[in-house]
């Protein structure tokens, strides 16, 4: 997950695709919901896994994991003065290494296909160089263990997180240039270089000792997130604040570098990945996962039709989610984000199997005009904003407190309309989706409703071939700390024990069934307003007798 930056917690533009129409059709549906029904999981890149669907849930390594101290967002939160303190600490983690095997039975408790997880570049190379066969022997347990029990390992190499020695978040300046410990980042004209070789060699690595039971990878994690955190505002590590004084000579580089490292990644997975684990004719499938969502033009607190504004929100979609995409399409570069490429880079073309969707929330864009706020993003020249006034109200109940924004499960059907269309022919999976809240109950409302609009898209032929739900337990939610809970499984953070919400027992029985069943629908689904968010401070995780018969 991301939500790191409250400027870029906005966003996506397919807007305004047809509400009145998408309105009509849900109060039908929730008036006589019939049953939705999935078919069961197949390829997630080859034709022969079109129609094919997959439940699942993600998670991400610096997110769970424990003692994962060679990490920048370690050496970032954690407390001066061995650390540079600067967001809340991961610390811990919710003991998600130490349990990895144990948390397994959480998965099959919830009966899903496939589990969505990272490995931690900083844990297997701690060191540049040094690999740590204890950790890899670490995750070939775990993959292990998945398969043991019926589940499809989906590996993701690069989430967020590097080992220190890629860009030390203790000396971003990088003075003296490149060195084994500290290779100065993606936006060194020295060093970048070397980031993306390293990348490449970790990835290699990673389809070399796993490949003979992982077919599922994805290279980068929500890539204009991380650039946008790390390398724009500087808002995470290494903490690199180039959007608005070096957007030219430095984030652009970092950027493009970072494109490089995906495509370098790509390449490598599909020539050391030499094996087909489930016998659908590929040995790799690899994608990149997107953050994505709808962009809705505003002004004055109403959906705008100026054509500065609409002009405002296509610039920001530009910028924030079809650059990359669009690239690795195309195989060209728009430097300057004006919607015309001004480098060709035909070796990133083609380097996509499969394309990862995720979506949280929506966001309000308009045109700031001759007068920039404070909020302006600059040089993009947007005004962004995720709720009311700034953004027209839909139910207040979709507001987020924790995140500050609007949940939109409904924007899943429009923007996996446009994706499908966009890019043809391209298989789309939901890599990632979900809420933050201390009710199951209005968590497993968003699952309900995100699985209603997949299956509604999916009736109209949009090659949609899974939905992973984030994320299986409360976690590490970057610059949030552990206030924001995203869990299917509540974490008690001082005894570390999974408690599954209500969500996760709607979930584990939809997987189990294979359907939204008419009674689900209509206690969970449709588009009324969501249940409330508990009192302060408290949650309503409330197991039920069908998930805590087992004991994890
Ligand atoms: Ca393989
Ligand atoms: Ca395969
Ligand atoms: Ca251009």
């Amino acid at each position: 997950m991301k939500r790191l930056l409250k400027i870029a917690a906005a966003v996506l533009a397919l807007g305004l695709v047809a509400p009145v129409a998408v309105a009509g059709e849900e109060t039908d549906a929730v008036a006589k919901p019939r049953t939705a029904s999935f078919s069961s999981i197949g390829s997630p890149a080859a034709p022969s896994g079109k129609g094919s669907f997959r439940f699942g849930v993600s998670s991400s390594a610096t997110q769970i994991e424990d003692q994962n101290t060679n990490t920048d967002w370690y050496k970032w939160t954690q407390p001066a003065p061995e650390g540079l303190g600067k967001s809340p600490f991961v610390g811990e983690g919710v003991k998600g290494y130490s349990k990895a095997i144990e948390d397994i039975g959480l998965l099959k408790d919830l009966n899903v296909d496939s589990y969505r997880f990272s490995i931690e570049w900083a844990r297997v190379e701690p060191r540049r160089n040094h690999i740590d066969e204890a950790a890899l022997d670490h995750y070939s347990k775990e993959i292990d263990a998945l398969i043991a029990r019926g589940i499809r390992p989906m590996i993701v190499i690069h989430h967020f997180a590097n080992p220190v020695w890629v860009d030390n978040p203790e000396d971003p300046g990088c003075a003296k240039g490149p060195s084994d410990t500290n290779l100065c980042g993606l936006d060194n004209p020295v060093g970048g270089p070397l980031v993306v070789k390293e990348m490449a060699e970790h990835a290699k690595l990673l389809a070399e000792r796993f490949g003979d039971r992982v077919d599922e990878w994805a290279t980068l994690n929500e890539p204009m997130v991380y650039m946008l955190f790390s390398h724009a505002f500087g808002a995470g590590p290494p903490g690199k604040a180039n959007l608005a004084t070096n957007f030219s000579d430095k984030f652009v580089p970092a950027l493009r570098q970072y494109i490089n490292a995906h495509a370098a990644m790509y390449k490598a997975i599909k020539r050391y990945d030499r094996y087909d684990a489930d016998g659908d004719g590929l040995n790799a499938a690899v994608g990149l996962t997107a953050s994505v969502k709808q962009y809705v033009a505003v002004r004055d607190g109403k959906i705008s039709t100026e054509p500065r504004d609409i002009a405002a929100r296509d610039r920001f979609r530009r910028f924030f989610e079809l650059n990359i995409l669009d690239s690795l399409w195309k195989g060209s570069f728009d430097t300057d984000f004006d919607g015309t490429a001004d480098e060709s880079h035909p070796d990133w073309k083609g380097t996509l199997d499969w394309l990862g969707i995720q979506l949280y929330d929506r966001t309000g864009v308009s045109d700031p005009g001759d007068t920039p706020g404070p909020g302006t993003l600059p040089v993009i020249n947007v005004d962004v904003c995720g709720t009311a006034p700034c953004l027209p109200p839909s139910d207040p109940s979709y507001f987020i407190p924790a995140m500050g924004y609007e949940s939109d499960p409904g924007g899943l059907y429009p923007v996996l309309k446009d994706f499908g269309a966009r890019y043809s022919g391209l298989p789309l999976i939901v890599s990632e989706s979900g809420i933050a809240t201390n009710s199951g109950k209005r968590r497993a409302e968003f699952t309900v409703r995100a699985l209603e609009q997949i299956e509604r898209v999916r009736n109209e032929g949009v090659d949609v071939r899974g939905y992973y739900h984030w994320s299986l337990m409360d976690n590490f939610e970057w610059l949030q700390g552990y206030s924001s809970r995203f869990g299917l499984y509540e974490v008690d953070r001082t005894t570390m024990k999974r408690i599954p919400t209500e969500a996760a027992t709607v979930y584990s029985a939809i997987a189990k069934a294979r359907t939204l069943s008419p009674a689900i629908r209509k206690t969970y689904g449709g588009s009324g307003p969501l249940s409330p968010e508990p009192a302060d401070g408290t949650t309503t995780a409330t197991p039920t007798p069908a998930v805590t018969g087992r004991r994890h």
